[in-house]
C-alpha cells in the first residue's frame, strides 16, 4: 500500500514536470531562424542544367567558414548513374544576392584516382558569409553542361 501511494506520488510529480516542460519548449520556437542548417554540410546532390550529369558534392571541411580555404569533392555520374571518367570540371563559387564571386583565389580541379568519377577542387575561399552557389562547368563523354547548386557559408 505504501508502495502504491509512493508510486502514485512519483507518477504525479513526473506528469506535472513534463507538463511544465511543454510551454518551455514552445517558447524556443523563435530560435528556428538560427543558422543551424548551414552547419550541416554533408554530401549534397543535384543535376546539371541539361541533365547530362548527376552531381554529388561535399566540402572539406564540412562547414565552409568565411575567409578560410576549403576544397570541394565532386562525384560525376552520367544520366544512368555510371561514373564519368576523364572529364574536365571547373568549380566556381558565386554570391547571387551581391553578384560577385570569390576574390583572390584560382581554384584548380583534378580527377582523383581514389574513386571512379571523383574530382577534387582545391583553393576555394569565400570572403563573405551567407548564401553562395557552387557553379560547375563540366565537359566529358556525355557532353558539355553546367550546374548551379546552393552552398551556405558561415
Ligand atoms: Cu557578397
Amino acid at each position: 500500500m505504501v508502495h502504491d501511494r509512493l508510486r502514485a506520488a512519483l507518477l504525479a510529480a513526473a506528469l506535472s514536470a513534463s507538463a511544465a516542460a511543454l510551454p518551455g519548449c514552445d517558447s524556443h520556437d523563435h530560435d528556428d531562424h538560427s543558422h543551424s542548417t548551414g552547419t550541416l554540410m554533408t554530401m549534397r546532390s543535384g543535376t546539371s542544367d541539361a541533365k547530362l550529369y548527376q552531381l554529388k558534392w561535399e566540402t572539406d571541411p564540412a562547414t565552409v567558414v568565411v575567409g578560410e580555404l576549403f576544397r570541394v569533392r565532386t562525384t560525376l555520374q552520367d544520366a544512368n548513374g555510371q561514373p564519368v571518367l576523364g572529364a574536365t570540371l571547373a568549380v566556381d563559387a558565386w554570391m547571387p544576392e551581391h553578384g560577385h564571386g570569390m576574390e583572390g583565389v584560382a581554384p584548380l580541379t583534378v580527377e582523383s584516382t581514389a574513386t571512379q568519377g571523383l574530382y577534387e577542387t582545391e583553393g576555394m575561399r569565400c570572403q563573405m558569409p551567407g548564401q553562395w552557389e557552387l557553379r560547375f562547368t563540366i565537359d566529358g563523354t556525355p557532353g558539355a553542361d553546367k550546374g548551379t547548386l546552393p552552398m551556405a557559408v558561415q
